[in-house]
């Protein structure tokens, strides 16, 4: 029998199905996009898929009217959450000129939207989470109750940045939550072959932070551990790192052929633990998704995904005398 688990950590049958919500509008968006890019009208695809449940579970856990965020490029799930529409990730996808991201200059999956205090992402790897490490000093400086949120790979936990930003937010307690979403590789390059340590929140303890795995395929588990470390962070506990441990179900990008490296063992696994399966089991079984109702999620969402793809398809790019605003300040002080 199925014992009811979200309960126990505070979150209603609303709140559950409103997770499955997001992680299903993430899937179905990135679904859309492969087509697209395979139908050759978008250029490039990166990825949420098989790591919905951590990114839905975490951003559930904090608050989306006041935290800020800095996501990482397969985040859809956290930036849904936060506020970005299924509209707005097609803009981008298509490089459109009202693509809230940057207005179609860079590559999909660089979100930044200010009204939802998402913070702009640079492709370089990690150079997020120093970003999100200032956000978090200036909460601590100017008395506000905030918190910051940071997203990485567990390959890019290898970079400097990781050990420099860690470091200062351990050092000045300040309340930012880093979550590694480890699924296991860096585009080719397996875990053995990226990190000497067992896992990635052990090198917590050199930071002067608790440091906590947790399985990134249950939405409960991480969103439990998310808001235990978000109380923490608000009540001047500092900060945390949480590992997530996932799969990455597709290739590292549209780019990217993974049978050059994967064997079929290893991709038939991860699909097999697919979370959007594991977490629409669990709702079932608790009598809280039934068939029909989990169809009826399903069309609303598909109308949403085709409204968008059809709207982001139609919509204008940027005018080339625009390719530098936003750049350069103008002449008169502003900086458009
Ligand atoms: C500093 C830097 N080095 C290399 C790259 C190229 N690059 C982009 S994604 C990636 C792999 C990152 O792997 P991981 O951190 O595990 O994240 P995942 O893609 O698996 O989610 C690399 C090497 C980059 N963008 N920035
Ligand atoms: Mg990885």
């Amino acid at each position: 029998m199925t014992t009811n688990r979200h309960e126990e950590v505070g979150l209603t049958n609303d709140d559950v199905l409103k997770m499955f919500e997001t992680m299903l509008m993430a899937r179905r968006i990135d679904e859309r996009m492969w087509l697209l890019n395979r139908a050759g009208k978008i250029p490039f695809v990166i990825s949420c898929q098989g790591q919905e449940a951590a990114q839905v579970g975490a951003a559930f856990a904090l608050d989306n009217t006041k935290d800020y965020i800095a996501p990482y490029y397969r985040d859809m799930g956290v930036v849904l959450h936060f506020g970005m529409t299924a509209k707005d990730l097609m803009l981008s996808a298509f490089a459109k000129a009202e693509d809230p991201n940057s207005g179609g200059r860079q590559m999909p999956g660089h979100f930044g939207q200010k009204k939802n205090r998402i913070l702009t992402g640079s492709s370089p790897v990690t150079t997020q989470l120093p970003h999100a490490v200032g956000v978090a000093l200036a909460a601590k400086m100017e008395k506000k109750d905030f918190i910051s949120f940071v997203t990485l790979g567990e390959g890019s936990s290898n970079q400097g940045d990781f050990h420099e930003g860690l470091n200062f937010a351990g050092v000045h307690q300040l309340p930012c939550i880093t979550m590694v979403e480890n699924n296991k590789y860096a585009i080719s390059v397996p875990f053995d072959r990226q990190v000497a340590s067992k896992n990635i929140a052990d090198r917590a303890i050199s930071y002067g932070m608790p440091g906590i795995e947790v399985d990134g395929k249950d939405p409960i588990a991480v969103y439990k551990v998310v808001k235990e470390a978000a109380d923490r962070a608000r009540s001047g506990g500092g900060p945390s790192l949480i590992e997530a441990v996932m799969y990455r179900l597709t290739a590292h990008s549209s780019d990217d052929d993974d049978r050059q490296y994967r064997t079929a063992e290893d991709i038939a696994e991860g699909k097999a633990l697919d979370p959007l399966i594991l977490f629409s089991k669990y709702l079932r079984d608790l009598d809280i998704l039934p068939v029909k109702l989990e169809k009826e999620i399903n069309e609303r969402i598909m109308e949403l995904v085709n409204e968008a793809t059809d709207y982001a398809e139609a919509a204008p790019y940027a005018d080339p005398e625009d390719a530098l605003k936003h750049v350069y300040a103008s002449i008169d002080g502003g900086n458009e």
